[in-house]
This record gives structure tokens, sequence and C-alpha cells, in this order.
């Protein structure tokens, strides 16, 4: 006997101090003679060991490869039973430690199973290779419930039938660190819900908005070759039948510096090297178009190509995705020149005339195609790219510009011309797309933002970037812990708190609020956290903050009211959050197991640390000890009221909600009677659903043969 049934008494479910419920749960246990356990090796990995001995403070271990240890009690760590290896939620776990949760998600992701549940949330580390979990099989099998593992289908499933039971609008909210797998993710949500959805041929429509943004708005970075360099909002409308009806797209904060300046490696958005490859020698002629290398924007970072991707391939499927969505040939050419205008205005260089500094564009090719492509005259482009117009007073005067200031003028031009060609875009196939009247019944929003980053030199974008998912890890905290808890307390059940970590603090820092006074208890995570934005950004955030979007503009009598960048993104922000607020949130952490990216490589210490940011582990210790479902008493009643074998029409809706309970035999452990809501544990409420659908589905045959009888 291994010793199995010697297995010493589980962590507590509930942790009443705060210290109990820290992440790192080391904890000692007793420790019993042949039980498994977890001993930290030295480069910080975890290594699975048998205890042969233990004298005092002093245990005798044997890892895996034979090698026998004596270690200290104390810094073994409980293992599972193996009968719990991959257990498909964390929340099986008899022991939630740092090293079990890391070893369950290894233990499926080395057998491609890479989605887990945390509780409510669904995590899913980045295979990077093709995994056979996608496509119609799995679709069917997911929609007709003959498999329930963990998926981006499953939770997509929920959120359809939650949005059509409760009439709520749902968001799926997908989040996790550059490169981790949000995109990807976010497509295949969108591909079970036109699977479920479709019909009208709008899904087909919804599909090819991909590409078609991600050639606008992708990029190789250093972190991720496709990675999205704008954060995405897809709300995708349903009519009352649960077909789809159209959808909206909403874009946030485009990069726009990459047009014109990127790091050595990497590329600027993808359209670029797709249009200079693919375009075909008409059009090529047309707007006087070159291969990449001639362009200084795109020569600036040495790369010009991705392994295994194909420009000119890729640009034939977003033409015909453009054809799709309702773009004409003539506007496609359009925003070919566009495209064009923006490379050339890159090769603009300028030359001294005063002794003054002052200079002007060379008129040279660059110059001459940039204006016939935008459509002004040339003295008009040499004026513009030259001078700039100041208001004094109630006087307007004209400056001229130096060299530096001149490169400034024409880079700030560049950067406008292609993020207005991206909103023009989106706002095209919003139109193609429009839900108008039909709108009547229920949204799910797809959120897909821009991973968190850091690199070795981080610039404004890296602030907005990092600060928006700060703003979501508030949300996915208030949902999960906050209000998760308040209800409980309200509505009067037992409850003991979970402690979890705020964010506030480095919200506060990003907000140029007031910091509170700096608690000692603050993670290590956290703490870097805040260092990092307080040494990284802090300096820079000073002159962010007054920052401001060229005034330039090639027509402009009129002075454009300045708009700081940074509080349009914060509104912006602000706006996201509260459509979500109104939303019933299904959360994915995307997981990247490591850096290099390739398949099969698990490090231990780089999943850790994302799955510490995020507080996966305390979800799950609420989830374990929590009642993620609930229902008014009336709700319940008038759902579940027709089921009971005896009348009960007269009485009021908690009596009837008590009948049911017992009469479905549901444990008093698995539910709390609140004063206006049931609680349950996580399942329960599937086993009423399933009896409900079940007897629905009776009396409907029933019908139906009743009235064939008749006919
Ligand atoms: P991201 O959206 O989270 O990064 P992506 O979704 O672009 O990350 O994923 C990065 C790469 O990982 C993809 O290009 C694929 O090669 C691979 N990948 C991700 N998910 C899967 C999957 N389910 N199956 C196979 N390969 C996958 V960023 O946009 O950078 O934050 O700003
Ligand atoms: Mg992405």
């Amino acid at each position: 006997d291994e010793g199995l049934d010697t297995v010493v008494k589980p962590l507590p479910l509930i942790s009443t101090s705060r210290s109990e419920c820290r992440w790192a749960d080391t904890s000692s246990y007793a420790t019993n003679k042949k039980l498994q356990s977890w001993f930290q090796l030295p480069n910080g990995n975890w290594e699975l060991g048998k205890i042969l001995l233990t004298s005092g403070t002093e245990s005798t271990i044997s890892l895996p490869d034979g090698k026998v240890l004596k270690v200290k009690t104390e810094s073994l760590v409980a293992a599972n039973p193996d009968i719990l290896d991959g257990v498909d939620d964390l929340m099986q776990l008899s022991y939630l430690n740092e090293p079990s949760v890391l070893y369950n998600l290894q233990y499926r992701y080395n057998r491609d199973m890479i989605y887990t549940k945390a509780g409510p949330v669904l995590v899913a580390i980045n295979p990077f290779k093709e995994v056979p979990l996608y496509g119609n099989n799995y679709i069917e099998a997911y929609k007709n419930k003959s498999m329930e593992s963990p998926h981006v289908y499953a939770i997509t499933d929920t959120a359809i039938r939650e949005m059509i039971r409760d009439e709520v609008n749902q968001s799926i909210i997908i989040s996790g660190e550059s490169g981790a797998g949000k995109t990807e993710t976010a497509k295949i949500a969108m591909q079970y819900l036109a699977a479920l959805g479709g019909g009208s041929g709008i899904e087909y429509e919804i599909l090819k908005t991909n590409p078609i943004l991600e050639a606008f708005g992708n990029a190789k970075t250093l972190r991720n070759d496709n990675s999205s360099r704008f954060g995405k909002l897809i709300e995708i409308h349903f009519s009352e039948t649960g077909k789809i009806s159209g959808a909206k797209i909403q874009t946030f904060l485009l990069e726009k510096s990459r047009v014109v300046q990127c790091m050595e490696g990497e590329r600027s958005y993808h359209i670029f090297y797709q249009l200079c490859a693919g375009a075909s020698p008409k059009l090529r002629d047309k707007i006087n178009l070159k291969i990449a290398s001639e362009y200084k924007y795109l020569r600036q970072s040495n790369c010009y190509t991705i392994t295994g991707v194909d420009d000119a391939g890729c640009f034939h499927v977003v033409t015909e995705a453009l054809d799709i969505v309702h773009v004409s040939k003539e506007n496609q050419e359009s925003v070919f020149a566009m495209l064009a205008a923006v490379l050339w205005l890159g090769n603009v260089s300028f030359s001294v005339v005063d002794n003054e500094n002052h200079v002007e564009p060379v008129v040279d090719e660059g110059l001459t195609t940039v204006a016939k492509l935008i459509g002004c005259n040339l003295g008009e482009l040499k004026l513009a790219l030259s001078t700039r117009k100041m208001r004094v007073g109630n006087d307007t005067i004209v400056q001229r510009l130096t060299l530096s200031q001149a490169i400034d003028t024409r880079d700030a031009l560049a950067k406008s011309i292609y993020s207005c060609l991206f909103d023009w875009l989106v706002e095209q196939v919003n139109k193609s797309l429009a839900v108008g009247k039909r709108r009547t019944g229920r949204s799910i929003s797809i959120l897909d933002i821009y991973g968190f980053e850091s690199f070795e030199r981080n610039s404004f974008e890296q602030f907005c970037i990092n600060y928006a998912n700060e703003r979501l890890q508030q949300h996915f905290n208030r949902h999960l812990f906050k209000l998760e808890q308040e209800e409980y307390i309200q509505d009067g059940i037992d409850w003991a708190k979970v402690e979890f970590e705020d964010n506030q603090d480095c919200l506060n820092l990003f907000e140029k609020k007031p910091l509170g006074e700096t608690k000692p208890s603050v993670s290590d995570i956290m703490q870097a956290r805040l260092t990092m934005i307080q040494l990284d950004f802090w300096r820079r955030i000073e002159t962010y903050y007054t920052w401001t979007l060229s005034s330039f503009s090639l027509h402009v009598e009129q002075i454009h009211k300045k708009l700081s960048v940074a509080t349009k993104f914060k509104g912006q922000l602000f706006q996201l959050l509260q459509r979500l607020e109104n939303t019933t949130p299904h959360f994915i952490r995307c997981i990247k197991p490591n850096n290099s990216p390739s398949p099969g490589t698990y490090e231990q210490g780089l999943v850790l640390q994302q799955l510490k940011c995020c507080g996966v582990l305390e979800v799950v210790r609420i989830s374990r000890s929590g009642f993620p479902t609930r229902m008014s008493h009336q709700k319940f009643a008038r759902r579940y009221g027709f089921l009971l074998l005896e009348n009960v029409s007269s009485q009021d809706p908690l009596s009837v909600s008590v009948a049911i309970l017992h009469q479905f035999n549901i444990m008093p452990e698995m539910y709390q009677v609140g004063y206006t809501k049931l609680f349950f544990r996580t399942g329960q409420i599937g086993v009423l659903e399933d009896t409900r659908n079940r007897t629905l589905h009776g009396i409907l045959r029933v019908q139906s043969c009743f009235r064939g009888h008749h006919a």
C-alpha cells in the first residue's frame, strides 16, 4: 500500500487570514512515509519526490532520477494523489498549491489538452503548433454536449446559453501576455458563434473581418510574429431566434508610431509588405509601387519577411476579404494608394534653405508621388511639410521648420494618414455588418486587446497597453472576487471572506492619483509591477500626458482642437469598461509556456508568473468554496416549478424553490438559500437544466403527436 489512505487532511477550503491564502501556499504538512511530495530545486523548478524518512525537522526524499536528498521537512509541499493527475478543473485538486497547479497544467499540456478550467475561468496554454481540437466535428460535439472537456467552444456555448436563458448580454474577455494566444482564441470563439448562429450569411462576413484587421493592425514584434497593435471589441448580435443578425467592431488606440519607426527585427504593419509583394503589375504602375526594401520606413528595422508567411498570398486573401465585406474595387484602390503615399512620405528628404537652418522638402520622386497619391498640388505639400501655423493671441502666424521639426511633421502626416485609413476601414466593415433595424435580440462581445508587454525601452504605447491590461485586471477582480463576495454577504449566506490582491495602487500610478500607503502585504509580483510603472514610466508620463496630437492638417484655416492622446485613450477605456459592466463576463486567460516560441516546451517559472499575475489560484479558491451560480427565488420557481410532482401553484416562490430542491435531492452543502436568491455550487444547476430540457422535449413530442392525430 503506497499510503494513499494515509493522506493527511487537505488544506482548509476557506482561508481566514491573509497569510494563509497567499499564492505560494507552502505550508508544510505532516509528512508521512512514502507520501509523494513536491520539492523545489535550486533552479526554481519543482520535482516530485517520494518521502523515504522523516526525522525531526529533516526528511529524506528520492527524486525520479534516483537521487536521494536530505531536505528540511517544512520545505516540502503536498502533492496530490496520482488519481488526480490532469484533472480538467483545478477546483478538483485536493491540494491547491503552486507546484500542483503547475504540474496539472503541464500534464495536460503534454497531451495536447491545452485548455483547463480554473473554476469559472478558462486557462488556455499556447501550443505553438496545430492541435487537433477544432473544426466542425468538435463544434458539433460541444453543441450537442457529447464533449464537455474545457474548451473555448465550451465557454462560448455557455455564453450563448446564458444569453438566451437570462436575456442578458454576454462578454468573452480574453487576456494574457503578448504572444499568449488571445487573437487566436478570439477567432476560435468567433468560429463557434458563426457555426451556431449562422445561416444568414452574415457570419461569413464577420469571419472575414479577421484577415482584414490583422493585415492593417497586426505586425511582427520581438514577442509575436502576428502581434495585435490595437485593441478590439467585437459585438455580435443575435436575433430572438438565436441567429446572428449583425456585428459591430470597436477598436482602440492603434499603435501609430510603428508606421514610421520600429525596432530592429520587427516589422511595420503586415499590409505594407503584403502590398509590396502581392500587388498586380497594373496596380503597381498606377500607385508607383516599388519593392519593400525601396522604402525607408520598411528598411530601418532590417526585417522584411516572416518565416512561414507568404505575404503575396496574404494580399490576395485580404483583397478577397475586402470584396466580401463590400469594399468596392475602387475604394480598395484608394486604400492601396494611401498606403503607397505613406511609404513614399518616408522617403521624402529635406534640404536647408537659409542660415537659420530652416528646411524645405527636396522635390524628387518621393515628394511628387505623395502629392499625386493624396491629391494635392506640390506647392501645398511643400508648404505643409516645411511650415507650421501657430496661434498667438488672436493672430495666426506661420513659422518655418528646422530639419528635426520637418521630419516630425512628415512622420506625423504619415501616421495620421495611416490611422485615418484604419478607422475608415473599420467604419466600412461596420457598415457591411450593420445590425440596423434588426437589432432586436441580445449580443455577445469578444474582447481581444494587445497583451501586457515590457521591452528594454518602453514608450507611450506600452504605457497605454499596460494601463488597459491593468484596468481589465481590475474588472476581473471586481467580478470574481469583490462582487461575488459582496453578493454573498448582502444576501445573508454563511461565508468566510477570501482575500485577493487589489491592483488599485497600480491604477493610481497610471492615473496619477495619490498613492495609498504602500501596504506591507503587497506581494512580490504586485511590488514588481508597481516598481516597473514607477521607474520605467514615471518620468515619461509627465511628458506624455501633455503630448498632443499634431494639429497639422493639409487643408486646416481651422485650428484643430488638440486632444491629449492619453486622455482620449482613458476615455475610450472607461467607455469600454462601462459596456463590459453591463454584460455577464466569461474570462479566458491565455498563457505563454515559453518565450522561444516552440511547441512542447513548458517553462514552469514563466507559467507561474503569469498565473500569479492574474490571480488564477485565488479564483480557484473562491470557486471551490463559493457558490458561483445564483438565481432569484422567483425565477427559480418559475423555471423549474412545473417539474414538481405536487401542485404548488398557490405557494410563494421560496416555498416552491425549497420543494424543488427537496424533490431533486440537492444536497444541503451544494446550495444556500439567501434572502432573495438561491446560491449553488458549480455544476448543480446543470443537473436541473438537463431534467428541465428532457421534460420539455417530452412535452413537445407529446403535443406534436397529439396535433398529428387531430390533423
Ligand atoms: P496574442 O494575441 O495573445 O498576442 P496570438 O493569438 O497572436 O497572441 O498568438 C501567437 C501565436 O501563437 C499565433 O500566431 C500562433 O502561431 C500561436 N497560437 C496561439 N494560439 C494557438 C492555438 N490555439 N493553436 C495553435 N497555435 C496557436 V499580442 O496580439 O502580441 O498580445 O499584442
Ligand atoms: Mg493579438
